[in-house]
């Protein structure tokens, strides 16, 4: 790879496969899938095929919390896929999700299944349907922008920040530096607004702290690309007040369980198909033959 400082850009981009750093065997520069694999699908009405980085834990905290409050047409299956692997790039997955990214989500509950792609559009999809942790007041249109708010934030927190300071091949300091200032701006928005407001949205817990906690409630407990120090989330005392109120939360906890495949084994639960997997199919328990 030329150094950055080098580099002059060709008239026109070639794709280089040896370039993309630690990401390199699953980016390319066309879409469509790379191989015929159709998805598994369980016996409940909502499939979901995902991971449990920050974008799928939104999704897999807002279905445990539909449960929490009784809503047992949210019951779902919750397939793993190991996008270091590039399993988003089956026929299957990519039947359900054309830009080949977790989490996606397939709702069989009617006559003709419904795909759902985009956290997001999951999260309000799923809101709407059931009718919970969206509001129908005045309030509605302040989660819907801070729902906005995080889809649009989080790419330049993970894809710029995460990416230079964590994945790069080279550190860069332009990068770097550019990325962070971005973030710490986003964390003084959102720690003014949380400063006003138990819940990012006012007084009731919505779609909105669903989508910004994995990645910001992440980021200031120094759990996201370990940049706690570096990025001095010590100062953002109003969003550290949230980041611990939403972790408290029973189905938050189990949310952040459901097709993580790293860290303490009894945190793994690779495949969710049933609320007793909670106790019995964690990676520990799995191990010690106790399934
Ligand atoms: N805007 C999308 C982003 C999804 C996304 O970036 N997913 C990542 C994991 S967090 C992924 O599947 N990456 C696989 C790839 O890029 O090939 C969403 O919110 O759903």
């Amino acid at each position: 790879m030329t150094n950055s400082s080098d580099y002059v850009p060709p008239k026109v981009w070639m794709w280089n496969k040896a370039n993309g750093g630690q990401f390199a065997n699953i980016n390319r520069p066309i879409s469509g899938p790379t191989h015929d694999k159709e998805l598994p699908v369980g016996r409940h009405p909502l499939q979901l095929y995902s991971l449990a980085t920050p974008n799928g834990v939104k999704v897999t905290v807002m279905l445990e919390e539909l449960l929490a409050l009784g809503h047992s047409g949210a019951e779902y299956d919750a397939w793993l896929i190991k996008i270091g692997d590039g399993e988003q790039f089956g026929s299957g997955f990519v039947a359900v999700n054309p830009n080949s990214k977790i989490p996606a989500l397939m709702d069989r509950s009617g006559p003709k299944p419904i795909r759902v792609f985009e956290s997001g559009a999951i999260l309000l999809y799923l809101a709407e349907k059931f009718g919970a942790f969206v509001p129908t007041d005045s309030t509605r249109a302040e989660c819907l922008s801070w729902l906005f708010w995080q889809m649009g934030a989080a790419p330049y927190l993970g894809g710029g920040f995460g990416h230079f300071y964590a994945y790069a091949p080279a550190k860069i300091e332009y990068a770097i530096d550019r990325f962070a200032m971005e973030v710490k701006r986003h964390l003084d928005v959102l720690d003014k607004q949380l400063a006003e407001n138990e819940y990012v949205a006012g007084r009731a817990y919505t779609i909105a702290d669903m989508a910004i906690w994995p990645w910001y409630g992440g980021l200031v407990k120094g759990v996201l690309y370990d940049a706690g120090e570096f990025l001095s989330v010590e100062d953002y005392r109003h969003v550290r007040r949230w980041a611990d109120l939403i972790g408290r939360r029973p189905a938050v906890q189990r949310g952040r369980m459901v097709n993580r495949s790293w860290g303490e084994l009894s945190s793994q639960l690779h495949e969710r198909h049933d609320a007793a997997d909670f106790e019995t199919k964690t990676q520990d328990k799995l191990a010690s033959g106790n399934s």
